[in-house]
């Protein structure tokens, strides 16, 4: 079948611009009211595509993946993470996943900084007295927050993410300490100045900031538990704009009610788009719509990166950006 003829399944709305380029490529179907498809519309996205185009928002468990037609040999995925994609059967019917990888690296790690600047300066707090007419003036005692500069920043997953906050964070004049698995090339280590943590439990107990940049995978699932965060000092705060899995939100949630954490900067959340409703109420908080990757440039680099490998796959090669069951 001609590349033209393939059916390419978008489950929402992508800019512009990569829409018309899908559309000049191959048979794609579009959808242009934007609403999240459901399941069963998704069902019936896997059983006519021989390409799917999912999102964060699309749970492409094994029941879609055991619903799909035999035409369907690529899920193309818009974003990088790939949680979202029961990767083991897709695997199993010969399905391709990719994603798109590298270009969301830098807006991701702003909008990381900014929660790491928001959260100790009450950004979001002063804004919020400002707009409700609450602002008195200046005062010596006003709004005072915890200086950035010579603070410890723990990164949970130094990897591309990661090394970008890490980059950034040095610029604040915070010392640089991570936790992965294994311990990164030693080039980067000393770029970074960053000191290693085998063990998560004893980074926690020792770093005013903690950031999360890992993957969310079966081994990440509340990697920060109730017994994790309990480990971090009360005067130390959380940051997360990877996957809200990765910790227990409901422990965060009263760890925070009860200042045994400083406050939290989060991006993401366990059920998104439901938020703990606590949370809403807490002002040691700043909440965001996850907007990590939320910019134009990166949304069409991004849409870019989905073409290709569409496209590279389709006319018969290895999409560059494949995702291999077990290397995440
Ligand atoms: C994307 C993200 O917006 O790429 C990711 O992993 O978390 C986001 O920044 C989203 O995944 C798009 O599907």
């Amino acid at each position: 079948m001609a590349r033209q003829e393939q059916m390419v399944i978008l489950t929402r709305k992508l800019p512009d611009n990569v829409e018309t380029r899908m559309r000049e490529l191959f048979n794609a179907e579009l959808n242009q009211t934007d609403v999240p498809l459901d399941r069963g519309q998704l069902i019936d996205a896997v059983e006519r595509a021989h390409v799917l185009v999912p999102t964060v928002t699309d749970r492409i468990d094994a029941d879609v993946i055991a619903a799909a037609g035999p035409q369907l040999k690529l899920i193309a995925s818009f974003g990088t993470g790939v949680d979202h994609i029961d990767l083991k059967a897709a695997r199993r019917a010969g399905i391709i996943v990719t994603n798109t990888p590298g270009v969301l690296t830098e807006d991701t790690a702003d909008v990381v900084m900014s929660l790491i600047l928001s959260v100790p300066r009450r950004l979001a707090e002063g804004d919020a007295l400002v707009r409700g007419g609450e602002w008195n003036g200046w005062a010596p005692t006003g709004m005072l927050g915890h200086r950035i500069n010579g603070k410890r920043l723990g990164i949970i997953g130094l990897g591309r993410i990661g090394q970008a906050v890490a980059r950034r964070a040095r610029g604040f004049g915070m010392s640089i300490h991570y936790h992965n698995r294994h311990a990164v090339h030693p080039e980067i280590e000393q770029e970074l100045e960053a000191t290693y943590w085998k063990d998560l439990d004893q980074m926690l107990s020792r770093m005013d900031i903690i950031s999360i940049n890992c993957p969310y995978t079966t081994a990440t699932h509340h990697l920060l538990s109730r017994e994790r965060l309990k480990k971090m000092p009360s005067h130390a705060y959380l940051v997360n704009a990877a996957r809200g899995g990765i910790v227990d939100e409901e422990a965060l949630t009263d760890l925070l009610a009860s200042h045994q954490i400083a406050g939290a900067g989060l991006d993401v959340y366990e059920n998104e788009p439901k938020v703990t409703e606590k949370l809403l109420t807490m002002r040691n908080v700043v909440l965001l719509p996850h907007i990590g990757s939320a910019t134009i440039e990166g949304r069409l680099s991004m849409g870019d990166k989905v073409i290709i490998n569409i496209k590279t796959f389709l006319d018969g090669h290895s999409p560059p950006d494949r995702v291999i069951d077990g290397m995440i």
